[in-house]
Parts: structure tokens; sequence; C-alpha cells
């Protein structure tokens, strides 16, 4: 059976809601050479109820944005295998006239900057569910960047699109980690307990990415943290924090880190 990619495919398999709904500018092709698909399945395997929104229409009234409803973890964002504007245009600059992901190599069914306009549109219509960006365009783009079609530097994807996070390269392992974390049930828990949760996720998180979650695990000795405190005060940055802070201040905060 193909991952649901319209309320009624949704509702056959007896869903009242979604975990994950992936958006793709390229089509639903369940294979794996088609990074949704591959995510999606992964979703799947692991219990979570996912769909799949390919090639979304962006011009109309978003119709295809609104059409699965919230998703109860995150909206998922892909450009596709490509990148939207090498996608689209030649190295030259000139329109392309095929796209290879797309039924019948048709162009024209993504729009530039994909992961932007999906994100800025998914972002206007649920401010609170979560957006996760991956595939190419996100991965490319996620610093700070020459953009050779507009002939500019654009900042981090991230800031462009108001995405909440950013997955780059490949995609399996990591996916799984953001839905486990955001999977956290704060049903009935107080505001401290809900605290806890996350914290806890996200501590789970980076342990799962291999993090080292204490300076002694990258070589800093006890006796360094003096000087690291003096070093980090002196650093040009420190007269540009919101907060005022001292060498004592910094001093402690390496202690507890240690
Ligand atoms: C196969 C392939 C083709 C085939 C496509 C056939 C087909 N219909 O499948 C053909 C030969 C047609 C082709 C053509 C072209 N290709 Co090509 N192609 C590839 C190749 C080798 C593999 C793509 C693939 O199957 N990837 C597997 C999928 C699963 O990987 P993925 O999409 O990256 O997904 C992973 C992650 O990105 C992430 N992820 C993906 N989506 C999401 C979503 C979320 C929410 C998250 C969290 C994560 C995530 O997780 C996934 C699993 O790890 C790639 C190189 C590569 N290794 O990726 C180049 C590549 C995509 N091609 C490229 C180019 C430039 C082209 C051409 C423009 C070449 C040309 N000058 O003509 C043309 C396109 C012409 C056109 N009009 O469209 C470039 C694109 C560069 C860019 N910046 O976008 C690539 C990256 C090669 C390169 N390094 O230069 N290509």
């Amino acid at each position: 059976m193909f991952l649901p990619t319209t309320i009624k495919e949704v509702r056959a398999r007896g869903w009242e809601q979604l975990d994950v709904i992936l958006f793709s500018g390229d089509a639903y092709i369940d294979h794996p050479a088609f990074g949704a698909a591959v995510i999606g399945r992964l979703l799947e395997a692991e219990g979570y109820r996912v769909a799949i929104v390919p090639q979304p229409n962006w011009r109309d009234d978003l119709r295809d944005f609104r059409k699965l409803g919230k998703p109860r973890l995150f909206f998922g964002v892909s450009a596709g295998s490509m990148d939207s504007m090498v996608n689209h245009y030649t190295a030259n600059k000139r329109l392309r006239s095929d796209d290879a992901y797309t039924p019948g190599g048709k162009a024209g069914f993504r729009p530039d900057y994909a992961v932007t306009v999906y994100t800025r549109i998914l972002k206007r219509l649920f401010p609170d569910t979560p957006v996760v960006i991956g595939g190419i365009e996100a991965s490319l783009r996620r610093a700070a960047h020459y953009d050779y079609w507009s002939d500019s530097l654009k900042p981090s994807v991230l800031v462009d699109s108001g995405a909440d996070l950013l997955t780059y390269g490949m995609g399996e392992r990591v996916v799984l980690d953001i839905a486990r974390a955001m999977g956290v049930d704060t049903a009935g828990m107080s505001v401290d307990e809900s605290v806890a949760a996350a914290v806890g996720a996200v501590r789970d998180l980076s342990l799962s990415i291999g993090i080292p979650q204490r300076l002694h695990e990258i070589g800093v000795r006890e006796e360094d943290i003096p000087a690291l405190a003096v070093a980090a005060f002196n650093d040009v940055c420190t007269g540009g924090n919101p907060r005022p802070t001292s060498v004592g201040d910094i001093e402690k905060l390496y202690r507890t880190a240690f």
C-alpha cells in the first residue's frame, strides 16, 4: 500500500490524525531514489502515521497545504531530489524545459526556492506546528551562502523560510530521533513537569546523535577552567551579550558543565 496522499486514503487506513505530513517538490514515487518516500517509509516502519503531499500547488487557494490538516508532530519539507533553482535553470540561467522528477518529465510543478515557499505557507496556515526542513536544497543552503541565481548573499534557509529545524545530509536516523523527541506527550503534566520532559527529550536527542555532554569529554582539564573563563570574558562578542556577565559567572557555568 502506498503512503496516503489524500484525506480519503488517510481515512481508508482508519487514521483520524497524522503524526507527520511530508511536502516535497518531487512527484511521489515509492522508490528509494525519492527522499520523501524514503523518509516516509522509515517513519511508517516505526509506527508513525505519515502522509505525503507531492508537488503541492502554491499558486491557488493553497488547498493542498490544508487538505490533510495539522499533524500531531511536525511537517517535513523538502524541495525534492534537487535544489529547485538547479532544477529550473541551466548554469546559463536559461529555463529548463523538463524536470526529471515530475511525471512525463514536465517542468513547472514546483516553485523557485521551494523550501522557503512551502515553509512560509505552512507557517502562515499552521503557526504553532513545527516545520522540519531537509533534503538537498535545505542541506546546501544550511549556512549563509552565495546564491548564484540572484547573485546575492543569502542567510541560512532556516532564517529565510522560518522553519523550526533544519537537518542536512542523509535524513534516515535524524528524522526518527526528531519524531521521538517531539512525540513526548505532555498532556496532564504541570508546567514544571513539561519543562523537565522537554529537557529530557533534547538530552536524549543530543545523546543519540553523539554530541558530547560534558566539557571533560572533549579534553578540557579542571585546572584549565579559570583561564578559559577569562578568555571567554575577553572575547569581543561578550560585549553584545544580552545579559551582563562576569568572569565568575562564566567559571561557575564551566564548572557545572565540567
Ligand atoms: C539519480 C540522479 C539523477 C537521475 C534522476 C532519475 C530519477 N528520476 O530518479 C537523472 C540522471 C535523470 C538526473 C538528472 C539530473 N541531475 Co541528478 N542526480 C541523481 C543522483 C545521483 C541521485 C539522486 C537520488 O536518487 N538520491 C537518493 C535520495 C533518497 O536522496 P535525497 O533526495 O538526497 O534524500 C536524502 C536526504 O536529502 C534527506 N531528505 C530528503 N528529503 C527529506 C525530507 C525531510 C523532511 C528530511 C528531514 C530529510 C530529507 O534524507 C534522504 C535520505 O537520506 C544525485 C546525487 C545524489 N547522490 O543524491 C544527482 C543530483 C541530484 N543531480 C544533480 C543535477 C545537477 C542533475 C541535472 C541538472 C544534471 C544536468 N546538468 O542535466 C539533471 C536534471 C535535469 C532535469 N531536467 O531535471 C545534482 C543536483 C545539485 C543540486 N544542488 O541540486 C545532484 C545532487 C548531483 C550533484 N552532486 O551534482 N539525476
